[in-house]
């Protein structure tokens, strides 16, 4: 297969060419109009005659049009991939080098250093890629989602991509959804991608932004509504008026950050700013198709007149009323406005100083987003003002740099003290080696990233993240102080003037067109045979995998608890990214983060507790290994929202390396739930919400009937106390006939062989 630096317009052709056939079938079938999002779905389903669409409750299949990895899951992915023993990817897929390269001191230095400390990883994933067909984007070449959006994401589009982020493509109006490698390899190897078909939730957008009020502050409010769950097993579909008033890149903000609501993705319909992106993006073929079809693109008259009768949940939110707002610390969800932070930070004792102000990322960094902080900084430059906070710029691609950089945009910036890093996630994903603060110094950092758990950015648990628009981080970076509020404040100059900052003004799209700067994207050679992929037995980067073992068909008895964790545990604490995203190729060194970052229930410690093997403490990774070589199988119990965050399936490959056999919770995020079921772990939430505060320490687990295990019947399970008194509770699952085959086979390596035969 050519996989391309674009998607080709006849793919794009073949999608819309069946649009609206099956849209009609889609109304017949469900005996109503459609929203936008059930007409891609349906237009991307695999037997959408028979395919039952219960919202919430039915499995089903679908076919994306591409697969996207970032390098950081790409690894595990492509291991997995390879064990199918296929001569190439059965979808267009592609590869982008973003998550390794260190932000230390600018983005050439830091590259070339990443280049160098990351060559092991680098070629084996261009050599795979160069193998089995998939496109491979340099290092240096940009945020996988911003070059996402910039040279694949379609209208009416379906993908999937292995990181949660993916959603960003619904800017332009694509079905995008973050999942685990092993999904990823579902659909690489010509297999459907199987999920939720999903609950619908509807944001009506009226008014139009103004003043200091961005598209970033739309998710920071509704992600105040909905909380960092409310969005789990729904896809957020936005319409109305103010819809249209959005940039496209403003839209895949909004999108992309729905993944902080643990949404299964979200999307706006086409319009004319999707329009003139595609246009200024070198796709006029694109906008032109997709004006053709712009009636399907959307949802149907009927759902927009009453929406209500069509969503499971409807959001309205006025834009002429909505203020900027800032959320954080630990989670994305805990808003208040900017106008406020300052009070809330005197009552909460946090410091008034703010010790770093990143923008850029994935979510923050195109071409408008860089303009209106731009116009803040020149404006500062202009009237003496500098920014007395470092400030780091992170681009979303190469693509974007270079344009900014041609535009004076970046020199802008520059005058009041920025510094640029190269065009990847750096300081978003721990990628940040900073040495103004240590551990134990509480300090605030703002950016205009989508997470802020702690330890996420700087390794530091000291550090409170907040997140907020691009142009209110350079405003708080020129007043070094979180009780700063750009609406009103004035700020002091260098000559003593006091100075307010004007209303930040950006444009949509560059005036001149984009220009693509050091264009690296390698396309695969047409013919293969002779590309070798290479993984060194001695490497500790890079280790091939080895199934696990499949069930043994006997019930789970005595099972100790390794981790029980007290309230969030995200794959952040589960699997630590910043150093540790080194190991991502090897499972078995990676399996020295497991849930480092998780707090013990049972004493407040972090990472840390009982080895029931010999009763001494241990770091929890230790535990995991001393499991692991005596055979001892185990279990791990978590809080609301367990595995909240990435998509990364490591925290999920960790503990099943490691012999966990379930993991308990009161509820699951849905992209590590799934992570579990394909690695052959049980998830199950406990029935009676309370059942997690009655097990203790030294308690033993059991877990029975396995042997029926049958989708929508409750798990009998049993606590053992030490003194042998059992206490009955019932699990809950999630699995469908095809994932309880996932648990019997042993997970996702067994299945690929089984279904490859090899
Ligand atoms: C993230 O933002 O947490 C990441 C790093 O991009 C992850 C993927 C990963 O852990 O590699 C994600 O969002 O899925
Ligand atoms: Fe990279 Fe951060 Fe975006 Fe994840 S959220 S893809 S780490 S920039």
């Amino acid at each position: 297969m050519a996989v391309a630096a674009n998607t080709p317009i006849e793919l794009i052709n073949a999608v819309y060419g069946r649009l609206a056939e099956r849209v009609t079938l889609g109304r017949e079938r469900l005996g109503r109009p459609l929203t936008f999002a059930e007409k891609v779905l349906i237009n991307h389903l695999r037997d959408p005659q028979n395919q039952e669409l219960e919202r919430g409750r039915s499995y089903a299949d679908l076919d994306p049009d591409r697969v996207a990895m970032q390098d950081a899951t790409a690894q595990m992915a492509l291991l997995q991939f390879m064990t199918a023993g296929l001569p190439e990817a059965a979808v267009p897929s592609t590869v982008h080098c973003d998550h390794l390269i260190q932000a230390k001191s600018e983005g050439r230095i830091d590259l070339a250093v990443a280049n160098d400390v990351n060559a092991e990883v680098y070629d084996f994933l261009e050599s795979v890629s160069a193998k089995y067909g998939i496109g491979f984007w340099k290092p240096g070449s940009g945020i996988i989602h911003q070059v996402v959006l910039e040279q694949y994401a379609f209208p009416g589009g379906m993908m999937i991509g292995t990181d949660s982020h993916t959603p960003n493509a619904g800017g332009l109006g694509m079905i995008a959804i973050g999942v685990g490698g092993a999904d990823a390899v579902d659909v690489m190897t010509g297999y459907p991608f199987n999920v939720r078909w999903p609950k619908l939730i509807g944001v009506k957008l009226t008014g139009t932004l103004s003043g200091w009020s961005a598209p970033k502050d739309i998710i920071l409010e509704v992600a105040r509504i909905l909380t960092v769950k409310g969005g789990t097993g729904a896809i957020v579909e936005y319409f109305g008026p103010g819809a249209e008033s959005i940039s496209c890149t403003g839209k895949a903000t909004i999108c992309n950050m729905g993944a902080e609501i643990g949404a299964t993705t979200s999307l706006f319909p086409y319009d004319a700013a999707m329009g003139r992106y595609l246009a200024s993006t070198d796709r006029a073929d694109v906008a032109a198709a997709a004006d053709a079809h712009a009636a399907h693109l959307r949802a149907d008259d009927e759902v927009l007149a009453d929406p209500a009768a069509y969503f499971d949940q409807v959001i309205e939110i006025d834009l002429s009323t909505l203020k900027p707002l800032i959320n954080g610390p630990h989670t994305p969800d805990r808003a208040r406005k900017v106008s406020e932070l300052g009070a809330e930070a005197a009552a909460e004792g946090w410091p008034m100083e703010i010790s770093s102000a990143l923008i850029g990322s994935c979510t923050n960094s195109s071409y408008e987003d860089i303009s209106r902080a731009a116009s803040i900084a020149r404006f500062a430059a202009a009237n003496g003002l500098v920014a007395k906070t470092p400030l780091l710029v992170t681009p979303g691609s190469e693509q974007v740099r270079a344009t900014i950089e041609r535009d004076g945009l970046l020199a802008d910036l520059e005058r009041i003290g920025a510094t640029v890093l190269a065009n990847a996630c750096g300081p978003c994903i721990g990628q940040w080696s900073r040495s103004d603060v240590v551990e134990g110094d509480t300090n605030i950092i703002v950016t205009s990233y989508n997470r802020n758990f702690p330890k996420r950015n700087d390794g530091l648990a000291s550090t409170l993240a907040f997140v907020t628009s691009p142009e209110t981080v350079v405003a708080m970076a020129l007043a070094g102080r979180v009780d700063f509020d750009p609406t009103v404040d004035t700020l002091i100059n260098a000559s003593g003037e006091s100075v307010t900052i004007p209303v930040p003004e950006g444009m949509e799209l560059p005036g001149k067109g984009f220009t693509p700067g050091e264009s690296s994207f390698i396309a695969p050679p047409a013919d293969s045979s002779n590309v070798s992929v290479k993984v060194s037995p001695t490497s500790d980067r890079l280790q091939l995998l080895e199934p696990f073992d499949a069930w043994d068909g006997n019930d789970f008895l005595g099972l100790p608890i390794l981790m029980k964790a007290k309230g969030k545990c995200t794959t952040d604490h589960i699997s630590a990214a910043g150093p540790w995203l080194k190991y991502r190729g090897h499972l078995e060194n990676i399996s020295g983060n497991m849930f480092i970052g998780a707090v013990n229930a049972f004493n407040d410690a972090v990472g840390q507790g009982k080895d029931q093997l010999d009763g001494s403490t241990r770091s929890f990774p230790d535990i995991g290994k001393h499991y692991h070589e005596a055979g001892q199988s185990w279990v791990a119990i978590g809080d609301e929202n367990y595995g909240e965050g990435s998509s990364r399936e490591h925290a999920a490959m960790e503990p099943r390396f490691r012999g966990a056999k379930v993991v308990f919770t009161r509820s699951f995020a849905r992209i590590h739930e799934t992570n579990l079921k394909k690695q052959g772990v049980l998830p199950l939430t406990f029935a009676d919400p309370a059942t997690y505060d009655l097990i203790g320490e030294d308690d033993r687990i059991n877990v029975l009937g396995l042997a029926d295990l049958t989708p929508d019947v409750p798990v009998a399970c049993q606590i053992v106390k030490p003194d042998g008194t059992t206490i009955d509770f019932e699990g809950l699952h999630t699995m469908n006939d095809e994932q309880i085959g996932w648990f019997r086979a042993g997970g996702a390596l067994n299945i690929i062989r089984q279904r490859q035969g090899v």
